[in-house]
């Protein structure tokens, strides 16, 4: 056990023991290259991660010093090709790099998620090759830590309406506005923005960290992802050069494309969070005794227990299932949103019914339980929340948009 003392906070975390519940034996179902960046993820999330992410959380912090070996495990950029830097990794693999990440912490997760689907994804598949080679390989190595510009103020789950815009001044595009909830932003040193031009239409721009009039308030106060930084994007009339505009794709199906990589991950990682929260509530069901017996043996937990196993078991097959449809470039957008939507209200159904397990223990940071709860408030939020997935659903199975 480890206890952490800083000015604030005196407790105490139980060592990771964490073992990853396979009752269907789906590792039958992945090639000896998944298990090993699998494996290599998770021994680094245990010697890196859990000793830590308590303590940051607390502080509502991101802990800075994971950002080298994020980038070893593949963290940043899992599937984008080796001539710019990433692992060149199929969709599985990077699945299963994000499940064992969010298994430590989905802010964590966040920051790789961000970096790699809505920063080194667009750049890869919009920009130009001099794009490409002057940012990727920074972001690939953890150099350069990105954001993703798209939510506004007054546009969350509608963020066609954005009103963020620039003008062609001729040398040069004169950036105003404002985006709201952007994970990384505070220390980010780049960030990917979706503007409009002066006819309306969507593009995305590459705005750096130092550019006049370019600011990132950080936002505080959030009982969730406290171990990931959010913030603010201002522009006053920064002026962005020309060769920063993503040239390969524009209109708002240039930042939902992106989306679709990030939820896909997202889906995989609400897995690691429900396998954290149900190895924890199992292991404390064997070891504690209520009424001179463990209370694993009482019927009440035994079903939580089964229920949550079961869960995870049918997210396990759907996510696999959708990784081997990406890697055949046949999975939609609407079957991306049921993973999302599924994996994600099942881990935070999970991490409720497990923090009841563990009682009074349940609300302290002696356990991985509570954070994870708080996180996938955020989880279910973002990326298009709860709702907006099931109308996406209800789009693709009656052909009638029901948003506006
Ligand atoms: P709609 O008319 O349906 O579509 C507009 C255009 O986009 C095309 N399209 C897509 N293209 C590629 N990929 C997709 N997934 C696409 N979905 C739609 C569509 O075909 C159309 O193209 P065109 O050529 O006809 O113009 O758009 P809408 O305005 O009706 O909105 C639809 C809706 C509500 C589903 C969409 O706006 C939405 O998904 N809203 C949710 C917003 C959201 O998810 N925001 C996430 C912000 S980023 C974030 O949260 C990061 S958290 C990161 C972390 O910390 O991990
Ligand atoms: P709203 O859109 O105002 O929704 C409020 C409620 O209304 C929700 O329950 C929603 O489901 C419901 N609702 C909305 N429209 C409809 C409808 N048509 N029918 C029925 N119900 C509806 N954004 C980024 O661009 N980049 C980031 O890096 C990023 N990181 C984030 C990090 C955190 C911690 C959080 C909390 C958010 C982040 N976001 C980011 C923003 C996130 O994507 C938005 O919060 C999300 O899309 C929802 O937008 P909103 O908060 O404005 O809610």
């Amino acid at each position: 056990m480890r206890t952490f003392v800083n000015q604030k906070f005196l407790f105490k975390m139980k060592p990771d023991l964490f073992q990853a519940p396979d009752y269907y034996l789906l590792d039958d179902l992945l090639t000896e290259e998944h298990k090993l960046v699998r494996d290599s993820a998770r021994a680094w999330v245990k010697k890196e991660v859990s000793p830590i992410i308590e303590e940051y959380a607390q502080k509502a912090e991101f802990p800075k010093q994971i950002v080298k070996g994020l980038a070893e495990i593949g963290g940043f950029g899992p599937y984008i090709p080796v001539e710019y830097g990433g692992a060149g990794l199929d969709q599985i693999s990077y699945g299963l790099i994000m499940q064992e990440i969010e298994r430590g912490d989905s802010g964590v997760r966040s920051t790789s998620s961000v970096q790699s689907s809505l920063v080194m994804y667009p750049i890869w598949k919009y920009g130009n090759e001099e794009q490409r080679m002057k940012y990727l390989p920074k972001l690939a190595t953890g150099e350069f830590i990105g954001c993703f510009g798209l939510t506004e103020p007054d546009y969350g789950s509608n963020p066609g309406g954005m009103v963020t815009n620039f003008k062609d001044m001729g040398d040069h595009y004169l950036l105003n506005g404002a985006k709201m909830w952007i994970s990384n932003a505070p220390f980010a040193d780049i960030a990917v923005v979706w503007a409009k031009d002066e006819s309306g239409r969507i593009h995305g721009l590459i705005v750096e960290r130092g550019m006049e009039g370019f600011t990132t308030p950080e936002t505080h106060n959030k009982w969730s992802l406290r171990a990931s930084a959010t913030g603010e994007l201002i522009f006053d009339n920064v002026k962005v050069p020309k060769e920063n505009l993503l040239p390969n794709k524009s209109g708002l199906g240039a930042p939902l494309g992106c989306l679709d990589s990030a939820r896909y991950g997202i889906a995989w990682g609400a897995i690691g969070a429900a396998m954290d929260c149900y190895d924890t509530a199992l292991r404390y069901s064997q070891e504690r005794i209520q009424f001179d017996k463990p209370i694993g043996a009482t019927q009440l937990q035994q079903k939580k227990l089964a229920e949550m196993i079961t869960e995870i078991t049918k997210a396990q097959l759907l996510t696999w299932r959708l990784g081997v449809l990406r890697n055949e470039g046949r999975a939609t957008t609407a079957q991306i949103s049921m993973a999302k939507r599924n994996n994600v209200d099942m881990a935070l159904t999970i991490a409720r019914d497990a923090r009841q397990m563990l009682g009074g223990m349940g609300i302290t940071g002696e356990y991985s339980i509570m954070r994870h709860m708080m996180n996938l408030e955020s989880v279910v939020t973002y990326e298009g929340t709860h709702d907006i997935h099931l109308l996406i659903t209800g789009m693709d199975v009656t052909g009638f948009p029901a948003f506006k």
